[in-house]
């Protein structure tokens, strides 16, 4: 690791630690390491894993009507399953808006892997599916159903990963009133056979 990424990703830790709640900071930090662990077995870029996780739900302080207005104050789309559900769904892609234009981040895949954290997408990066998956399996997360399995499992098939958890996340949103993304049931169909 180059000495200008230990910067970097210190400065992160210190400034997520001020905008998060400590319990939001608590995963912040679970996402990040449990990223970097997967990037090291899947041969990803581990700073990238870990800028991303760090970054990943920056978003989340703001309310709802205030990722409204900032998506359309810089002309960033909004679904009427993200207007209706912003603080589940749109802090992924406010999360990368401020990445890019706050927190300076530059590159596309960690960008893209931040956007996508929540719903996922069809045919993923390395990178996307490493932190869609992170936060999920973090040491913090409270338990769902198969997660010692799912967490096994991440350590040697991603994309069986990603179906795991994409069928279990579907399973759940069925229970509750929340609307499902057309993305998320996308992604689903993409890797359910994987
Ligand atoms: O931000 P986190 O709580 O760490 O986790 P997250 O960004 O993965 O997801 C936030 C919530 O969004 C989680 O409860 C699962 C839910 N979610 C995932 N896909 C969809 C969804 N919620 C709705 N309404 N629709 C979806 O398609
Ligand atoms: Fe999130
Ligand atoms: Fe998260």
């Amino acid at each position: 690791m180059s000495d200008k990424h230990k910067t970097d990703i210190n400065e992160l830790r210190r400034i997520m630690e001020q905008e998060l709640s400590s319990k939001r900071y608590l995963h912040t930090l679970g996402v990040s390491y449990t990223a970097a662990c997967l990037a090291m077995a899947h041969g990803a870029d581990m700073e990238s894993a870990m800028t991303a996780g760090l970054l990943h739900d920056c978003a989340k302080p703001l309310k709802g009507e205030e990722q409204i207005a900032l998506c359309e104050k810089h002309q960033l789309d909004i679904s009427d399953v993200e207007r209706l559900n912003p603080s589940a769904l749109l802090h992924a892609k406010v999360g990368a808006y401020l990445a890019q234009s706050r927190y300076g981040v530059t590159v596309p895949d960690i960008l893209n892997a931040i956007k996508y954290h929540t719903t996922g997408r069809p045919k993923m990066s390395k990178l996307e599916k490493i932190l869609y998956i992170a936060d999920y399996i973090e040491p913090g997360r409270k338990h769902v159903a198969d997660l010692e399995q799912i967490r096994q499992v991440a350590y040697q098939d991603l994309d069986a990963t990603m179906a795991r958890i994409l069928e279990n996340t579907l399973a759940y949103l069925k229970t509750t009133d929340g609307q499902i993304d057309t993305m998320t049931e996308e992604t689903y169909q993409y890797y359910k056979h994987s």
